[in-house]
């Protein structure tokens, strides 16, 4: 065995498993701030830290080392580096390996998914070679940021008296979308009718997620440096109304949706601090900030870092419910009293990231990915209702659910380590026996799935595979029939249909129109390269439209408005 393929072996056994999801298309490595001109990263913010045992690193060397961290590894592993999808990276573990030992690591990768970044030229050795020092170092750490943080970055550019009372565009915003482009720091949002790109609009860097008030007139986009803008859809051209950086790192952005609340309130969840704030819903004046530092469920150890990741707004309470990632806590908020604050802490299993509703919108389905199980909170009851193992790493975004022939309405997830979907019963009443049961596993086309999507009125299961080493499966997804879940998947060649030239082109997250008979995926080629939508004909599967412009500039996430607003998935 060749002496480098032995040591990333070896170092693979010992270091484990780390997920690919923050590995980013070629030509992604740019500065963040070079593409947008926001608040300062995290990193950048904290000090340089000098560690007995570790090596000398040059100033200069330990700053560009925290950008690459941050970029690329925080994600997995965790600002203080103690892990979660990835392993802890702490020093007294780092040290023990030494910094040959770590450079093979980073530049050869992991079989169990720790991406190869010097093979795959995405570090060069040389900054490999920092890297492998720089993480013998203590993590350095990120100033907090509360109400005064918050206060100093909010703007309110038009105040609710002084915005429009009636709708001033002649869009039909039920069926307008919400397009993530990443590395541009916008928002493009396309007009699921005409196709054509109505605005883009300048927000957070790598936007993750865009959600919809209750009564859908206002969108929130939120960046993955915390920024938050607030959309007035009314106005002509939909334009940012009020904006707020909440943190330094963030994933997620919800609106109160329960009978009375709406439009009322925002909730947005931070990666750092590790925390969650309830803002109001039309202005995104910050009201009250909540810590999620504490005890993990199992260990019962305390835990510095506990990011907050998917967070999703009760329909049966007013409530909004939090995912806790390290302490593996759903959080049930409870926002009609804001000052007597009621929250009620669910124990599910680490590490809770993404989930969705069932079609009845009373159980909150939601992955616990390395512990491969899906939790299923009862959002009525405000109970865990069940524990489902399911496959290698969980990754259902929203997840799909549908009325299986055989087994009555289930959703479903796929899975980032292994090429399955699990098929779970979710109607405890009329089917009781399969209720919160893997009814059925699908086999797709292979590990590195993200997302899988249908639509009530589809008879398709779509299963993306954007983070598979295959360039043939990440640039192609699988469709399911429902009606014969049996018979396998057909292939279709989005990227091909795409004809977009040089890249990676991996092709992301279904998103139905309104209608439910076409489904729109991102093309996501490097920031340099061409990327597109392609649109396909549900009933057919047939290419209905690809959209190129040298405005979609890397679209990851793409949000319809009445699907998100209305839960529909
Ligand atoms: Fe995501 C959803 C976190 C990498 C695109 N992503 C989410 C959610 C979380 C999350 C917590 C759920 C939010 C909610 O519902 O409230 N994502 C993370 C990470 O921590 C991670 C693993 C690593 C990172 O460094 O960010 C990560 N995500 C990615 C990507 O690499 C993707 C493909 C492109 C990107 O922007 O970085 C990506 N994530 C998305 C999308 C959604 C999402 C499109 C919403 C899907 C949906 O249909 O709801």
């Amino acid at each position: 065995m060749p002496h480098s393929s032995h040591s990333t072996a070896t170092a693979a056994a010992v270091l484990g498993s780390v997920i690919l999801l923050s590995a980013l298309p070629a030509g992604a490595a740019e500065n963040p701030e070079e593409v947008y001109e926001g608040a300062p990263s995290p990193i950048s913010e904290a000090k340089h830290v000098v560690t007995p045992g570790a090596p000398d690193m040059t100033e200069a060397e330990f700053e560009r080392a925290k950008t690459i961290y941050f970029q690329r590894c925080a994600g997995c592993h965790g600002v203080l580096r103690k892990g979660a999808t990835g392993k802890p990276l702490t020093p007294d573990i780092t040290q023990k390996r030494g910094t040959d030992y770590l450079k093979t690591f980073i530049t050869y990768g992991s079989p169990l998914g720790m991406p190869n970044w010097g093979t795959s030229g995405e570090l060069s050795p040389e900054e490999i070679d920092i890297m492998a020092r720089y993480v013998q170092h203590d993590p350095p750490v990120p100033p907090e940021w509360g109400m005064k943080e918050m206060k100093a970055t909010w703007k309110v550019a038009v105040a609710p008296e002084q915005r429009p009372t009636s709708k001033q565009n002649n869009l039909n915003l039920d069926n307008l979308f919400s397009v993530t482009l990443r590395d541009a720091g916008k928002v493009a949002l396309i007009d699921g009718d005409t196709k054509e790109i109505v605005t883009t609009v300048k927000t957070g860097y790598a936007v993750h997620i865009s959600r919809l008030s209750s009564s859908g007139r206002y969108l929130y986009v939120i960046g993955r440096d915390a920024k938050i803008n607030l959309i007035d859809l009314w106005m002509d051209p939909p334009t940012t109304v009020a904006e707020i950086k909440v943190g330094l790192e963030a994933r997620s952005v919800e609106t109160s949706k329960y009978e009375g609340y709406e439009d009322k309130y925002a909730i947005a969840g931070t990666y750092w601090p590790p925390q969650f704030v309830v803002m109001n819903g039309d202005t995104l004046e910050p009201i009250k900030i909540v810590s999620t530092r504490g005890m993990t469920v199992d260990t019962q150890e305390y835990h510095p870092e506990p990011r907050v990741a998917a967070i999703v707004a009760s329909h049966q309470h007013p409530e909004f419910i939090v995912n806790v990632k390290e302490t593996g806590k759903v959080l049930l908020v409870n926002y009609s009293d804001l000052k007597n604050l009621t929250i009620t802490s669910i124990d599910s299993a680490r590490f809770l990231h993404d989930g969705g509703w069932d079609s009845t919108k009373r159980y909150f389905l939601t992955a616990a990915n390395k512990s491969n199980k899906i939790a299923v909170v009862d959002s009525k009851e405000r109970k865990l209702a069940a524990m489902i193992d399911v496959g290698n790493i969980p990754h259902p975004g929203r997840g799909a659910n549908f009325v299986d022939p055989q087994y009555g309405p289930v959703w479903a997830t796929s899975h980032l380590g292994d090429n399955t979907v699990a098929v779970i019963g979710t109607d405890p009443v009329g089917h009781p026996d399969q209720a919160w049961k893997v009814v059925r596993t699908l086999k797709a086309q292979g590990g590195g799935s993200l997302f899988i999507k249908t639509h009530p009125q589809s008879k398709n299961l779509w299963v993306d595979t954007p983070l598979n080493p295959d360039a043939k499966v990440s640039q192609s997804v699988a469709v399911f029939d429902i009606e014969n879940l049996d018979k396998g998947y057909e292939v279709l060649p989005i990227a091909e249909w795409a004809d977009l030239g040089e890249g990676p082109k991996r092709v992301v997250q279904p998103e139905y129109n309104k209608a439910g008979d076409e489904v729109w995926f991102s093309v996501w080629n490097g920031k340099e390269q061409k990327s597109a939508l392609v649109i396909v004909d549900d009933k057919t599967r047939k290419l209905k439209k690809v959209i190129k412009s040298d405005l979609l500039v890397t679209p990851t996430g793409k949000f319809n408005v009445y699907n998100t607003q209305h839960d529909v998935y």
